[in-house]
Formats: structure tokens, C-alpha cells, sequence
């Protein structure tokens, strides 16, 4: 633990009491000066701390902080979590990639308080402001074939879905492949990522992205679909650490079902957390389009399509839209 988590730690069990400099700096082993420019520094990230002379300093607000001792303390379930909380970086897949091609285990994970170039898909951006959202990767080693990698997608998702509604009561849809979405707004997205050879995967890295207290005026303008976030459809802003917590052990949940009963359980409950299943849609394949019933999903994550002949096509890629009658 850095000296920084470790006095933020003190200041924590210390339940807003002073502490002295003393105290401080015998039980971290630096020396005063040192205490005082990690106060500084404190200070710096937006932590209000008071300082008397005779009494030494006390913590009077932290901001919006995610620490990865806060954020795994007492956290249950099956996965062995070792968390990093970065203040910046590019793209935590990115990192995290590296990490895994050096061996990192199952169960590593990577939070970044900013990132700034944040990615999404097919080399799109993901607009990643610090202190506001949630940006993590998280490093799962299934025993699958690659072409079973997908279905980790539909897990991301349903793991992040119910988080949402858990922890705020949101009504969260899924939108084929991996979008959630609130009153047809883009409130996170997944970007999965596998490296395998022929007959097994090495690794899989959900990367996640979640608008918590994001503001209107904070999204970028050309965004492709409309976006919101918690904030905007709560009107209050929500502390992060409650939701990341929430969201570990769900994806804990989901993926220890997923071990003992395969796809099938996921793929029910995306299935029910989604708008389009036995509704009419136009899917555009750029080129392109086919219309149809959504009668599922495949065990590939493929969109299952009931042409108007009865055939069922499979779609693997995509930007389905219902339609109206
Ligand atoms: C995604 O891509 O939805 C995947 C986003 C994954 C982000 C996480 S954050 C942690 C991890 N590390 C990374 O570097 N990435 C992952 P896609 O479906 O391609 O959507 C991208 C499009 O969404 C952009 O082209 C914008 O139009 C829009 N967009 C960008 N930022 C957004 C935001 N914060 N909220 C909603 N929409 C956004």
C-alpha cells in the first residue's frame, strides 16, 4: 500500500479525530516532513484536512475516491480479486493487457479514476472525464475454445445490468451486442477483448465503462447514440465505491454459474433483460438490411433473426432497430 493509502486508511479507522503528525509518521516510517507533503497531496486530490498545531490532522471529506482497499474489503465470492486503482492512464485494457501477457492471474483488475484514450469499439473513443464514472478491466482465464469468447461479453453485460438495478434502482436494458441503455440511452459499454490460439483462451479482459455522476454537458457531440448516466436519470449524484463493489460480486455470481452451467443461464437472463426478443426489427449490415423476429440468442452470442420465410438467420454483427408498427 503507497503512504497515501496508508494514512487515508488511518484517517478512516480514526472515524474523523485527530491525528498526530507524531503518530502518523512512526506508524508509516516516514518522516514528519514526509507526513506533511502527502497531506499536501491529500489535499491536492480534493480531501479537506484539518490541521492544529497541538492536535495534529483530521479528515474532514474525501472525495469521490476508488481506493482497491476500500474497494475489496469484506467483498464475498469465489474470485480472487487483486485490484489496482490508477489515478490515470490511457486505456486500462490497455494495461491490463500487459499485465496478462506477463502472466497476471484470474481476477486481476484495473480501475482508472481518468483515462485519456479511453477506447471502444472498432477503434472508437470512450469519453473517460476523472472522478466521476466508473472505467475497469477485469482478467478472467476461462478453460473455453476461443470461439465460446463471446458469450463473456453477454456475461459483462448482465453482471453490469444487474448492478445497475440493484444498486440504483434503474430500469436497464440491453441492446444487442453489448450496450445497456435506460430509457434508450447509452448508459455503459463493454469492450471484451481474448487472446487464444487454436484451441484454447488464454485470457479474456472485460473492459467496462459505466457513466455514474456524469454531467449532460461533459459527453462528447458526436456521440453516435444518445447517453445518459446515473446522475442525469436519478438528479443526484451516487458514490462510486457502493456500485463497483456491487458490480465485482455480480460479475463473481455470473461467472460461477456460467463455470458449473455453461452458457445457458446467462444467455436466459440477457434474454430477459432485453427489449428485442419476439419483436419485429430492421438490422442493418452495413451493407445491407435484413428484417425479422428476434426469436434469441445463439450459443455464440449470435442474434438469432426469424426471417418473414420461416428461415432463422444468424447475425453476427450489426445495429439492430425495432420496428414500429
Ligand atoms: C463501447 O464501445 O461501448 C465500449 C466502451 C468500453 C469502455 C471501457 S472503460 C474501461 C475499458 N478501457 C477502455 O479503454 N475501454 C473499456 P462502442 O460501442 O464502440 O461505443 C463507443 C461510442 O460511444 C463512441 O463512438 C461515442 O459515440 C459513444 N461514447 C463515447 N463515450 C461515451 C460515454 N462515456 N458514454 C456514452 N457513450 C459514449
Amino acid at each position: 500500500m503507497s503512504s497515501r493509502d496508508q494514512i487515508l486508511s488511518l484517517f478512516r479507522r480514526r472515524g474523523g479525530e485527530f491525528l498526530s503528525g507524531q503518530e502518523i509518521s512512526q506508524t508509516l516510517n516516514i518522516s514528519r516532513a514526509a507526513v506533511w507533503k502527502q497531506v499536501e497531496q491529500l489535499r491536492d486530490l480534493g480531501f479537506e484536512i484539518e490541521a492544529r498545531r497541538s492536535l495534529g490532522y483530521r479528515l474532514l471529506k474525501g472525495p469521490d475516491l476508488l481506493l482497491a482497499e476500500d474497494i475489496t474489503a469484506g467483498l464475498q465470492g469465489e474470485i480472487g480479486w487483486t485490484l489496482t486503482c490508477l489515478a490515470e492512464t490511457g486505456s486500462t485494457n490497455e494495461d491490463l493487457r500487459l499485465m496478462a501477457e506477463q502472466g497476471a492471474a484470474e481476477g486481476t483488475v484495473l480501475v482508472a479514476d481518468r483515462q485519456s484514450a479511453g477506447r471502444g469499439r472498432l477503434g472508437r473513443r470512450w469519453e473517460s472525464p476523472a472522478g466521476i464514472n466508473l472505467y475497469c478491466s477485469i482478467l478472467l482465464r476461462p478453460q473455453i475454445p476461443p470461439q465460446q469468447a463471446p458469450q463473456l461479453t453477454f456475461l459483462s453485460a448482465v453482471a453490469t445490468a444487474e448492478a445497475l438495478i440493484g444498486t440504483f434502482g434503474l430500469p436497464v436494458r440491453v441492446k444487442w451486442p453489448n450496450d445497456l441503455l435506460v430509457n434508450g440511452r447509452k448508459i455503459a459499454g463493454m469492450l471484451n477483448e481474448m487472446s487464444a490460439e487454436s484451441e484454447q483462451v488464454h485470457f479474456v479482459l472485460l473492459g467496462i465503462g459505466v457513466n455514474l455522476n456524469m454531467q449532460a454537458n461533459q459527453f462528447p457531440e458526436d456521440l453516435r447514440y444518445p447517453a445518459t448516466s446515473v446522475l442525469l436519470e436519478r438528479g443526484t449524484s451516487v458514490p462510486r465505491l457502493a456500485f463497483v463493489r456491487s458490480l465485482l460480486e455480480k460479475i463473481d455470481e455470473c461467472y460461477r454459474e456460467y463455470r458449473e452451467e455453461g452458457f445457458r443461464v446467462i444467455r436466459r437472463r440477457w434474454e430477459g433483460l432485453s427489449d428485442l426478443l419476439d419483436q419485429a426489427v430492421r438490422v442493418d449490415l452495413n451493407p445491407g438490411i435484413r428484417e425479422g423476429v428476434v426469436v434469441g440468442l445463439d450459443e455464440d452470442g449470435a442474434l438469432r433473426l426469424q426471417l418473414e420465410n420461416g428461415e432463422v438467420e444468424r447475425i453476427l454483427a450489426g445495429d439492430v432497430v425495432p420496428l414500429k408498427d
